[in-house]
């Protein structure tokens, strides 16, 4: 284990780069955006974007280089539908967003806020005007959800964070269609004890896709006398079993530190549900919640991470 403390993201220095203020309409705050690269090169950001009613929804903000001139949309993007989909009644939370090229959609996987708490939802898109809504894919309680870009062997695997006991891990399950979901597998269990992930662990971006394997950028929630504290930690896992974990880092690599990240409407949180790769292959963009409460950008390198998990494991 090394000594130094590296230095594996970089947060920009407009950081936070999105924050209530910047919306075309009142909200309270926005926070936990998914990310993606449109065929053109635009950054676009789905972000949460939670009212005055403490009830999300999620809003689309598009930029040319990922950092700023954002353009937000003037209305909510995807609004939650509890007339046609119930378990929203809530709001809709903490959007992954994955592009299939099978079917030539992006799929969104977001959190439904059920009446008995959060559930894992679907919906896929062109666009991100129109929207093909699948509904609750999991049931409660479930999160941290996200879909792999592609089959394994014959079948779409989701990656989702169900919670049945005081201790909640990472699992992955299957489906040959999206809709029937099954073969549930645990991928990545919560550590005990003294653990910065002790307890309770969660998926953060998509999965990263490398020839060495499904780069996995997790939180974990450290329960202390004064709150909860939302740290990044990585993992590797097999390109054709995902579910078998090959690396997994002992330390946190990210954590709360800018006064933005520590204080807000929940203090000492970074969230990211979203990362756009850079055209040199390497660079990441990593785009995460701060403190519940704003939009904030760190920038990492995929080549140095992987070195990290190799040296740090
Ligand atoms: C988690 C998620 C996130 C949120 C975080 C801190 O459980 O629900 O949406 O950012 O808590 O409040």
């Amino acid at each position: 284990m090394s000594n130094t403390h590296p230095e594996l993201f970089h947060r920009h220095k407009l950081n936070p780069i999105l924050m209530a203020a910047n919306w075309p309409y009142p909200v309270n705050t926005v926070f936990n955006p998914g990310a993606t690269l449109l065929a053109d090169g635009t950054t676009l950001l789905l972000c949460r974007v939670e009212d005055r009613r403490g009830q999300s929804h999620l809003c689309a903000a598009r930029s040319a280089n990922g950092v700023d001139g954002w353009q937000i949309d003037p209305q909510p993007t995807l609004r939650p539908d509890p007339e046609h989909f119930p378990e929203e009644i809530w709001g809709v939370e903490d959007p992954r967003i994955t592009y299939l090229p099978e079917l030539s959609r992006y799929a969104i996987v977001y959190t439904a806020f059920t009446h008995d708490g959060p559930g894992v939802a679907l919906a896929t898109t062109e666009d991100f005007h129109r929207f093909e809504r699948y509904g609750i894919i999991m049931p409660p309680e479930d999160k941290d959800a996200t879909l792999l870009p592609h089959r394994i062997d014959d079948r779409w695997a989701l990656i989702h964070r169900p919670v049945s006991s005081p201790r909640a891990h990472i699992w992955i399950s299957y489906s040959p269609d999206l809709r029937h979901w099954g073969s549930h597998t645990l991928m990545l269990e919560a550590r005990r004890g003294g653990w910065w992930d002790a307890n309770k662990i969660g998926l953060s971006p998509p999965p990263i896709e490398t020839p060495e394997g499904w780069l996995v950028i997790y939180h974990g929630v450290r329960q202390t006398a004064a709150g909860s504290i939302y740290r990044l930690g990585l993992a590797l896992f097999d390109l054709k079993a995902p579910e078998i974990c090959l690396k997994r880092g002992a330390e946190w690599v990210f954590g709360p530190e800018e006064p933005y990240e520590q204080r807000g409407d929940v203090g000492y949180v970074v969230f990211p549900c979203g990362y756009t790769v850079l055209p040199d292959g390497d660079t990441i963009h990593l785009y995460y919640g701060a403190a519940d409460t704003s939009i904030a950008l760190a920038t990492g390198s995929i080549r140095a991470i992987l070195e990290w998990l190799d040296q740090n494991h």
